[in-house]
């Protein structure tokens, strides 16, 4: 069941799902602040949130995406903490990117089928709120497939589509081309992560920044706030965001979302080893490491690590490391917050 629900409305904890807010960082909440809400008795989703930012931008430049140096560095400092981790964005090389496309399509995953549905059904309400003409930026494009539900019913001068993910993404883009061929699009490949500058359009007309996929959960909350602080500077005055999240849940959705039996999800977490192996030149026995899933009620999120079966010793880009079995690298962490809490972190 699709419900929308009125911004005064409480919602209790655990029983919401899909949501849209608009609201202004530093100032006065933004007009338009709405709830979605999709129930279907498992799968809890919050959607759509608008921001409207009325800061001035303060403009950087976009550094290099998938650098040898940035995971060299990455990998180098996070294999040598006492608690080994990696950050998730190094998932997504071509062959991650692919199978986190997997990944949406298993029956186990309902984030993305979830906004889809949220999104498509309220398609009409959304898109006023949109205004005319506005470039669309999207954060972590990936495959886009969402972003053609935006593209057939918003009237946009441009789509801005920035991943890290650069050869994935101008194959994406390529084809959402070829369905919209009167809409300019331009593929940036880039860690939205990072402060970055984005054309002059975006400043001259205003910004629509699309963040679905609920990547915004891979972040803590201090994180979280300073993503969404980026976002507005690079959006620049008189833009809106539309940002899509997942909600808290029972764990007993939570873990086959992200422990398929298929192991599609497994092999997406172990596509990191074989990554670092190929770029910088590791010898990680691979086979020596299996996918590891968490609840992690404390912090409400799901934690994916890469377990050590037994105990190992390796070299990537001339460095030894050792781990002893049992001992994991950690790979990513997705919140699971409550509307109430997005509420918080939103204000
Ligand atoms: C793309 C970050 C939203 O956390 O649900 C899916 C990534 N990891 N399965 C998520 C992911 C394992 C996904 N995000």
């Amino acid at each position: 069941m699709l419900t929308r629900v009125g911004s005064s409305e409480k919602n209790s904890y655990g029983d919401t799902v899909a949501v849209a807010f608009a609201f202004s960082p530093g100032m006065e909440p933004f007009k338009h602040r709405q709830t979605y809400r999709l129930d279907d008795g498992v799968s809890q989703y919050l959607p759509f949130r608008l921001m409207r930012n009325p800061s001035f931008p303060a403009p950087t430049v976009a550094p290099a995406a998938n650098s040898y140096l940035g995971l060299l560095r990455d990998v180098l400092s996070g294999m040598g903490s006492l608690n080994k981790a990696i950050p998730p964005r190094w998932f997504y090389d071509q062959e991650g990117s692919k199978l986190f496309e997997d990944i949406t399509r298993l029956p186990q995953y309902y984030p993305t089928r979830c906004e889809r549905t949220i999104l498509s059904t309220y398609i009409r309400e959304i898109v006023p709120l949109l205004g005319h003409n506005k470039v669309l930026v999207e954060f972590g494009a990936g495959s886009a497939t969402k972003t053609s539900v935006l593209l057939g019913n918003a009237l946009v001068s441009e789509y801005i589509a920035i991943d890290i993910s650069g050869e994935f993404l101008r194959e994406s883009i390529a084809s959402l081309q070829a369905q919209f061929p009167h809409i300019p699009m331009r593929p940036v490949e880039a860690d939205f992560l990072r402060p970055m500058e984005l054309p002059h359009t975006v400043l001259q007309r205003g910004g629509i920044g699309f963040f679905p996929g609920s990547t915004l959960g891979n972040l803590s909350e201090a994180a979280a706030v300073n993503l969404l602080r980026t976002f507005g500077d690079a959006l620049g005055h008189d833009s809106i965001l539309l940002l899509g999240v997942d909600l808290l849940k029972d764990e007993a959705i939570l873990l086959p979302a992200y422990d398929d039996p298929q192991g599609v999800t497994a092999r997406f977490n172990l596509n990191l080893l074989h990554r670092i192996n190929r770029e910088l030149g590791g010898d990680i026995p691979v086979s020596a490491f299996k996918h590891e899933v968490r609840w992690n009620e404390g912090l409400s999120r799901i934690e994916m690590h890469l377990r050590a079966r037994y105990d190992v010793q390796f070299r990537v880009a001339d460095c030894s490391f050792s781990m002893r079995e049992g001992e994991t690298i950690h790979t990513e962490n997705s919140y699971k917050y409550t509307v109430m809490e997005y509420d918080r972190l939103l204000d």
